[in-house]
């Protein structure tokens, strides 16, 4: 095995690539771990069906039921995954016997689940959730025509804010609350400007309220469309790049790749925000046909993703979470599939001779670009993922799957 290792750290040294160095970069990055996959998107209210325009499709057995489940869910995945990791959180997975309206939420009701960060040193993330609700049940919340119904999600959103804020005094790690928002319409509106102008004012009284950018950060979430509305949706990507580029101080702008036309490659866009902003938030997912949050996979795109992080040096910068959930498979096996494949894509792309690749870009030399970018592909990759995972004591191939195979026999299918 470590022959392997060595005869792969040569062939990158070849090419200027330090293995040891990617290894140690990569286990450095944090990842934040969506909560909302192990139970589709459900959470602890017994809110009713998931609406905005997003839908998590399958009936495997097994679905986590509260909130003790969820945790072991996840503590399980998370033996199997290398790396840094954070939770990402939704306001429906308060956990408390008595909860609260969702405006009215406060950091004690997330109380288990700073206990749970703390006990194992990592992170949490926040969303406010502008969904599944009756105070949703038109797909409007901030942008509502409703004053009561703008005012109901702003005093949730401002609720979520703090939370978030409390997540970073107590874990130590920056939170980011991010607002994605379903507002949209079916038909084709006949006001494109009033939404987003109600919008944009609520946003501003959001962020009106004073929490410290040391502990939260904010990101606004854009999208091309939801499911029951095609023709309009208020937060798109020029709404909320501008509405960010106006408050750089605190507002990030959040790119989920699902959200974009499918020929568009949202690797493309990091270096455009980047030049402009100190950070970029993602939410990595994967589309197929439309915004269909299939489970992350190896593929094009993802590594698309990974390699523009890093040749912007953008792994600092950016607040890297996952955002699917497919309720046809194991959904602990979903989490670690999706979770390792960014891991391993995050690697690969600090094993690119970059160094090399740009200067042939820089003198023009196209032919030895193309040449070199295609030989990177089948160098030994695997013997380096495999140094990383044993360092991390993870499994490093697909015994990984046993475990799950019996967790799902001992653990997930007892439940009904
Ligand atoms: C929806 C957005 C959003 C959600 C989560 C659950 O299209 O991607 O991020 O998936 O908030
Ligand atoms: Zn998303």
């Amino acid at each position: 095995m470590s022959n392997c290792y060595e005869n792969a750290r040569e062939a990158y040294a070849d090419l200027g690539v330090d293995t040891d160095k990617a290894i140690k970069a990569v286990s450095s990055v944090a990842l934040s771990m969506h909560c909302w996959q192990g139970d589709d998107v459900h959470g602890f209210e017994n809110s009713g069906d998931l609406s905005g325009g997003i839908a998590a499709t399958g009936n495997y057995p097994g679905a986590a039921r509260n909130a003790e489940e969820l945790m072991a869910d996840i503590d399980f995945a998370f033996g199997l995954i290398p790396g840094r990791k954070k939770v990402n959180l939704h306001a429906i997975y308060a956990v408390s016997g008595d909860l609260p309206d969702r405006k009215d939420l406060l950091p004690e009701h997330f109380a288990p689940w700073v206990d749970f960060a703390l006990d194992r040193g990592i992170g949490l993330d926040m969303n406010p959730t502008l969904f599944s609700s009756p105070m949703a049940a038109d797909s409007l919340t901030l942008t509502s025509p409703d004053p009561a119904v703008r005012e109901y999600w702003i005093e949730h959103c401002i609720a979520c804010r703090r939370i978030a804020e409390h997540f970073g005094k107590k874990t130590g790690m920056t939170s980011l609350n991010n607002i994605w928002i379903p507002d949209g319409y079916k038909q084709a509106p006949g006001d494109r400007m009033g939404p987003r102008a109600r919008l944009r004012d609520s946003l501003d009284r959001i962020f009106a309220d004073k929490v410290d950018s040391a502990y939260v950060l904010d990101s606004v979430e854009p999208k091309l469309f939801g499911i029951g509305l095609e023709s309009y949706t208020a937060g798109s990507s020029e709404f909320y790049m501008n509405y960010a580029a106006r408050h750089s101080d605190h507002v990030m702008c959040l790119l989920d790749n699902g959200h974009f036309h499918p020929t568009e490659n949202v690797s493309d866009k990091f270096s455009s925000l980047l030049l402009f902003a100190e950070h970029i938030a993602l939410h990595i997912t994967r589309g197929v046909r439309w915004d269909s949050d299939h489970v992350v996979s190896l593929d094009d795109e993802l590594l698309g993703i990974c390699r523009e992080l890093v040749r912007c040096d953008a792994l600092g910068k950016a607040f890297i979470g996952l955002d699917y959930f497919d309720a046809s498979i194991n959904r602990v096996a979903a989490w670690v599939i999706g979770m390792r494949n960014v891991q391993k894509a995050l690697l690969f792309a600090l094993l690119e001779p970059r160094e090399l690749l740009k200067k042939y870009q820089d003198e023009g030399d196209f032919t030895s670009l193309f040449a070199l970018s295609e030989e990177e592909k089948t160098l030994p990759f695997l013997p380096v993922w495999n140094r990383y995972c044993e360092e991390q004591n993870v499994p490093s191939g697909i015994s990984w799957l046993d475990g799950v195979k019996k967790y799902e026999r001992d653990v997930l299918s007892l439940r009904s």
